[in-house]
């Protein structure tokens, strides 16, 4: 529709192709630059690999559109700013239910996720509430894929450890129905 398209600007063309990433197994990254980040006040450099990976929700609104996936990082970002008074948005990516991954403080920062585990992992939130219900294929099937991605580009380590944020820490983060199925993952260790 017109509404869509004005939200889209020239430089998201590509976006809706899916599967793209540059690697074998990378999903769709839309960059800050794509989605329209804020800079960060801050940044620490992430020591990769890194041995841990960190699964989270936002508990928030779910999104199945590039443009209603933008409106939520942004939220989230502003809120993390300005609310918890981050130096910048707490994960180092997003994945929404549109199939596409968000770009947070990526793969060389050091994020604020995880209290205690920040600099020895990547924390990945999917964005919506998952407590009693799963996040669609698109966003299960993009996550996976940015496991790999991480593994691939020597970012997550070849004998990673994947958790949920309720492994680390007393949260019900990432959602009942979420973390039922990330435990089936390989390489889950609670
Ligand atoms: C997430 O969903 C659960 C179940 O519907 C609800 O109890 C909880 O309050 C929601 N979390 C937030 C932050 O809205
Ligand atoms: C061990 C650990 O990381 N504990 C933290 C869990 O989260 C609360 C706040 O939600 C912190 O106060 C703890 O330090
Ligand atoms: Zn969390």
């Amino acid at each position: 529709s017109g509404t869509t398209g004005s939200l889209v600007a020239p430089s998201l063309k590509g976006l809706g192709r899916r599967g793209e990433g540059g690697g074998i197994s990378c999903p769709t990254i839309v960059s800050r630059s794509q989605w329209g980040a804020r800079p960060p006040r801050s940044r620490v450099q992430l020591r990769t690999p890194v041995p841990f990976v960190i699964i989270h929700h936002t508990a928030g609104n779910r999104c199945t559109s590039l443009a209603s996936c933008r409106q939520q990082v942004k939220g989230i970002q502003n809120y993390h700013m300005d609310n918890q008074r981050w130096s910048d948005i707490g994960y180092n990516f997003l994945i929404g239910e549109d199939g596409r991954v968000y770009e947070g403080r990526g793969w060389r920062t050091v994020g604020a996720h995880a209290r205690g585990w920040n600099a020895k992992s990547l924390g990945f939130s999917f964005l919506g509430n998952f407590s009693n219900r799963a996040p669609n294929a698109a966003a299960l099937n993009a996550a996976k894929k940015l496991i790999q991605c991480a593994v691939s580009r020597g970012y997550l380590s070849r004998s990673y450890t994947l958790k949920g944020h309720r492994n680390v820490n007393q949260t019900s983060c990432p959602g009942n129905s979420l973390y039922a199925i990330i435990r089936t993952w390989p390489r889950f260790k609670a």
